[in-house]
């Protein structure tokens, strides 16, 4: 494969411009924000590495010796908060999406750059409110907040927690308005919709959900906060409200929010397979109407939370229909991926491992959701370690691989080095075997009864929790190596050409860095994503070059 000449890299990049903290914590740059969240929300992903290191320490011995029942609540609790609001929500979205979104539609910026530098410093805010009353004695509710525990029972802080998400949840509110109209305006010339990378169509769906979604748990955490301190019946039943109310305004936003985790991660993949496949993605509209499928049918199944809760077992069973169809545009994906694999001719470097790692472990996670989503088998699994593997499936095995994915494949765009591959493909290895032996014990765990949020077991528990332990501390060893060899590739990794995956994609198209205004010329698209094919005329065709 020759390489297709692209510019040679600046030496003036968005990185270099400019040293100072001013300009870093003013600016106005979607790629200098997008850094700003990565640094943040790597510091959250070990902060809650941190409290699950000391439940999986807890769970080694079936008594309660490392801490006691109080503390573990608050652990697992603060683990749940930092990962969810902190982490997984903006991990994608943030970090990746406000870089490459202008990159991948040839755009200078997002259409409103000093919003996004606000959601920035909003989701700051938020974090810090968390952080504060995670020093001032932590918080015991579960990250669900469920009353009356949270509105009456629970000493513990709620109330500055549930600001802290309150807060954050405005960042995401402004991230999806900001993607939503940057995608509407600003794409380059004859980039018509069908021409969108799947990355972007991603973003676009899940902006959705932001937009839509979020206000409703905003919403419901203050009226939580209300009732705490003023003591107005709302959900508490004791005061005259309904803790029921409660769990569907809670699930009508957190079951699409699990969607708000996943379908950027869906997107990822998209841009991933067939780039290492050397292979045109296969059924590209269903890929793309299948993201929009996932968000609206992901607004109607939150109702498979409260199977347990004495909701009529006619709405049980609508919403576990409902739920069962989301499956459909899931399973479109994943088989559209691995159609694309077949045949292709696989490079196999680390991105793609994690891709592949994604489509394994999703699949899991997919198919026991819907072990969950039939009444009879919940109403058996509900609140046990069956659950809780169910969602470290999708949410780990899913969302974060492809989190590790996105920062591989795209590291050079990034930082202008490469990452060392070697090494790489060790910690690649690594997590994927930390991963499982943490949490496929604990499909087993729950099948046996082992019921979640406790800080004890019975003893025949023992041997898996054991195993789960050991499989965490050969995870958290995983996911401290990139960290490493990231920061070491800044210095001495080696030099990135502009497109050294011999990609599609816009962003491919220019330095590596790129410079603050991204592109020298605005550019013009001719046709699709995706063209890799030995007909082109050095296997692959990017978008902005026009085929001759
Ligand atoms: C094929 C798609 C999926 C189905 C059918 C499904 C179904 C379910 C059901 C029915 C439950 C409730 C179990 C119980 O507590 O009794 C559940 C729990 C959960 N699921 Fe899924 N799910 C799916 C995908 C996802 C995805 C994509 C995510 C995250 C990205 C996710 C995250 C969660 C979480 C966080 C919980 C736990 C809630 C809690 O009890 O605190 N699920 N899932
Ligand atoms: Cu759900």
């Amino acid at each position: 494969m020759a390489a297709i000449t692209a510019p040679v890299s600046a030496r003036k990049h968005y990185l270099n411009i400019d040293y100072s903290w001013r300009s870093w914590l003013l600016t106005v740059d979607h790629k200098r924000i997008a850094i700003l969240y990565l640094l943040s929300i790597t510091l959250f992903f070990f902060v809650g590495g941190f409290f699950a290191t000391l439940l999986r320490l807890e769970l080694v011995t079936p008594q309660g010796d490392v801490v006691q029942a109080e503390t573990y609540n608050k652990l697992f609790t603060m683990h749940g908060v930092t990962m969810i609001f902190f982490f997984l929500i903006p991990s994608i979205p943030a970090v990746l999406g406000n870089f490459l979104l202008p990159l991948m539609i040839g755009a200078r910026d997002l259409a409103f750059p000093r919003l996004n530098l606000l959601s920035w410093y909003l989701f700051m805010l938020g974090a810090l409110s968390a952080v504060a009353a995670m020093a001032a004695g932590g918080v015991d509710t579960g990250w669900t907040f469920y009353p009356p525990y949270s509105t009456r029972s629970s000493n513990s802080q709620v109330v500055l927690t549930g600001l802290g998400a309150f807060i954050a949840g405005f960042s995401s509110i402004l991230t999806g308005l900001n993607f939503i109209v940057t995608i509407h305006t600003m794409r380059a010339p004859g980039l018509t919709w069908f021409r969108l990378p799947l990355f972007v169509w991603a973003h676009y769906a899940t902006s959705l959900i932001m937009l839509l979604g979020t206000p409703v748990i905003a919403i419901t955490i203050a009226l939580a906060g209300i009732e705490r301190l003023l003591r107005i019946g709302i959900f508490d039943p004791a005061l005259g409200g309904d803790p029921v109310l409660f769990q569907h305004l809670f699930w009508f936003y957190s079951h699409p929010a699990v969607y708000i985790m996943i379908l950027p991660g869906m997107g990822v993949i998209s841009e991933i397979i067939p780039c290492f496949a050397r292979r045109r993605i296969f059924g590209y509209r269903f890929i793309a109407f299948s993201s929009f499928a996932i968000a609206i049918i992901g607004f109607l199944a939150w109702g498979h939370h409260l199977f347990v809760s004495g909701q009529s077992v006619y709405a049980s069973m609508t919403f576990s229909a409902i739920t069962y169809l989301v499956a459909i545009p899931s399973a479109i994906k994943t088989f559209n991926w691995t159609a694309t694999l077949y045949k292709g001719s696989i490079a196999y470097r680390t991105p793609l491992w994690y891709a592949l790692w994604f489509i394994g472990l999703f699949v899991i996670g997919g198919l026991t959701g819907l072990f969950v989503a039939a009444l009879p088998v919940d109403v058996h699994v509900h609140d046990t370690y069956f659950v809780v593997a169910h969602f470290h499936y999708i949410m780990v095995g899913g969302q974060v691989m492809a989190y590790l994915a996105a920062l591989h494949f795209w590291w050079p765009k990034f930082s202008g080095r490469m990452y060392p591959e070697g090494l790489a493909k060790f910690a690649a290895f690594t997590i994927f075997i930390g991963f499982n032996l943490t949490f496929f014990p604990q499909f087993i765990l729950g099948y046996l009864g082992m019921p979640r949020r406790y800080y004890t077991y019975a003893p025949e528990f023992q041997v898996l929790n054991v195993l789960s332990t050991a499989g965490a501390s050969i995870l958290a060893f995983g996911f401290i190596l990139p960290m490493v060899y990231f920061v070491w590739s800044l210095r001495y990794g080696r030099k990135a050409d502009p497109n050294p995956w011999e990609a599609t994609g816009l962003e491919w198209q220019t330095s590596s860095p790129p410079t603050t205004h991204n592109f020298e010329q605005t550019p013009v698209v001719t046709h699709g994503p995706y063209a890799y094919s030995p007909q082109e005329p050095h296997d692959y065709l990017p978008q902005g070059v026009a085929r001759v």
